[in-house]
């Protein structure tokens, strides 16, 4: 069950080849993605050989393999993480019975709505990232960049499959329509906010790996908790290709960190323009942004439809089974933040209502242990710089902070007060034309681009100047 035939058509670990219907709906879907990422994925990068890694066995250790793999070959599969006997609805007003292998007929509409919420994000960045390509800073990055968006295709082919196994005609409508909605489209845009901005320069690329691919974290582990069990199985396995996404995150932004505080130690300033680097003080201002715009994909701190998705047994809390209570929190409470006489205070919310919140609350936690580790990195090379990650309040556009001006410290400010300090707390124009002016493409093996300090180790064992990526 485990071991993947990748020389299938489709490379699955379902049985797809005992459901004919099935397999001739996927077969049909698989030349509409292909095209699609010929059009809107990785620019001229068809012909190069890229050292991949292609998931060929779900449980646990040695189930990636690594070679030289030419993208548009890459065996984009099904895979779901093993079954569990047994397995019961853990939360809400279901819990204890059996979890669901088909879908609740009474819950389909909210089911599929997570499902192709989930799955819009995929594709969308990839679309977002297509350009890097072009100005990578080593060859080790662009193969970084090439292995995420190889993986975020296949995350996309989970959802479809959930849609079309489960979710009949309708459900192969809306996987058609994943293909149809674009990063940035004005007329079909991306369905949340952040999968629809600019990702233009690998500073932000790093960021949205780190941030971005975080919310991806937080909501897949939601959802493998889900009551509706193929969900849960293939989060589950999508969670373990999420983890090397935030690596390359977190160590992407602590290459630039370091770079930048060497650069400062060696300059005696944190000024380093001049030298060719990305400065401590921009690096913040990239965080401020793309923090902030991640909490939005959170939802809102009061939110029926969080507080129906859990009750339903469609979509739990982070690491639902290890909390401590009674898992259906119809007396519990949790603190939300409010405005209070122009101030941000804390209030009380139902636990239920709040499910939104203690989410991002969550998130936010996981997110500040890297800038911890960024921060090391700084004093180590003894310069006097700190980068915080801003307020919740801060530059958000849903939920109850939207339309107010908040300080990166979490001030509620006026208008007027905050447009005149925002170039030091968001990227200006000016900023962000500096940072894409570093932008050059580097590709001599085991070379990086000055403004990014090379990573610690190679992949899968391979030294730094390996030849990640043979471009043709
Ligand atoms: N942008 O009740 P509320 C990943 C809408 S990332 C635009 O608070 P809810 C990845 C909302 O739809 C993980 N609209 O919303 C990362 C609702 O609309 P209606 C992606 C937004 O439903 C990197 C209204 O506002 N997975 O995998 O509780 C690379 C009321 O809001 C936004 C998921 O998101 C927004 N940010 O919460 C690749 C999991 N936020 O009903 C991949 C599935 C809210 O008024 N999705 N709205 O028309 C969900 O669980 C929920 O849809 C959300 C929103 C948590 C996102
Ligand atoms: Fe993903
Ligand atoms: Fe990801």
């Amino acid at each position: 069950m485990a071991t993947v035939d990748l020389n299938q058509k489709i490379p699955n670990n379902v049985g797809l080849a005992d459901d004919r219907r099935l397999q001739r709906a996927l077969e049909k879907w698989q030349p509409e993605f292909l095209n699609w990422w010929n059009e809107l994925g990785p620019v001229q990068s068809a012909a190069n050989d890229v050292y991949l890694r292609t998931a060929i066995d779900v449980s646990g250790a040695g189930w990636a393999q690594f070679d030289y793999v030419r993208m548009p070959e890459y065996r984009w599969g099904i895979f779901l993480a093993d079954k569990e006997e047994g397995r019961e609805v853990n939360f809400g007003s279901h819990k204890g019975e059996a979890a669901w292998q088909d879908v609740p007929g009474e819950y389909r509409a909210e089911l599929r709505r997570l499902i192709v919420t989930q799955g819009d994000t995929e594709p969308a960045s990839v679309e977002q990232q297509r350009r890097l390509g072009m100005i990578c800073p080593s060859l080790y990055d662009l193969r970084s960049l090439y292995q995420v968006n190889v993986e975020e295709g296949r995350h996309l082919w989970a959802m479809v499959y959930l849609l079309h196994a489960y979710f009949g005609r309708d459900g192969r409508e809306e996987a058609e329509e994943m293909l149809q909605r674009h990063a940035g489209d004005a007329d079909k845009p991306r369905i949340l906010e952040a999968f629809n901005e600019n990702t233009d320069n690998w500073l932000s690329f790093f960021m949205f790996t780190y941030f971005q691919d975080r919310d991806g974290k937080f909501q897949l582990h939601s959802l493998a908790e889900s009551g509706f069990d193929p969900l849960a199985r293939t989060c589950q396995f999508m969670l373990t290709e999420e983890a090397h996404h935030m690596f390359v995150g977190e160590t992407g932004v602590g290459r630039v960190v370091k770079r930048a505080a060497q650069m400062s130690a060696e300059h005696d300033t944190l000024d380093i323009r001049p030298h060719g680097g990305i400065d401590l003080p921009t690096i913040q201002k990239y965080m401020n942004f793309h923090f902030s715009i991640c909490l939005d994909l959170f939802g809102q701190e009061h939110s029926t439809n969080g507080a129906n998705y859990y009750s339903m047994g469609l979509k739990g809390r982070y690491l639902e089974t290890k909390i401590d209570d009674d898992h259906v929190l119809t007396d519990a409470v949790y603190n939300v933040p409010i405005i209070e006489n122009g101030k941000v205070a804390t209030g009380e919310d139902t636990a239920l209502l709040a499910i939104n919140e203690r989410l991002r609350d969550d998130y936010i936690a996981d997110c500040q242990r890297g800038v911890d580790r960024w921060n090391k990195s700084i004093r180590d090379a003894g310069v006097d710089f700190e980068l915080t990650l801003p307020h919740k309040a801060f530059h958000r556009n849903i939920g109850t902070f939207r339309s107010q001006y908040a300080s990166p410290g979490g001030e509620i400010m006026e208008k007027d007060a905050w447009e005149a300090k925002a170039h030091e707390w968001l990227p200006t124009e000016d900023d962000r034309k500096y940072v894409l002016s570093l932008m050059a493409p580097v590709h001599e093996p085991g070379k990086m681009a000055n403004w990014i300090a090379p990573p610690d180790r190679g992949i899968h064992g391979q030294p730094i100047e390996f030849e990640y990526v043979r471009l043709h």
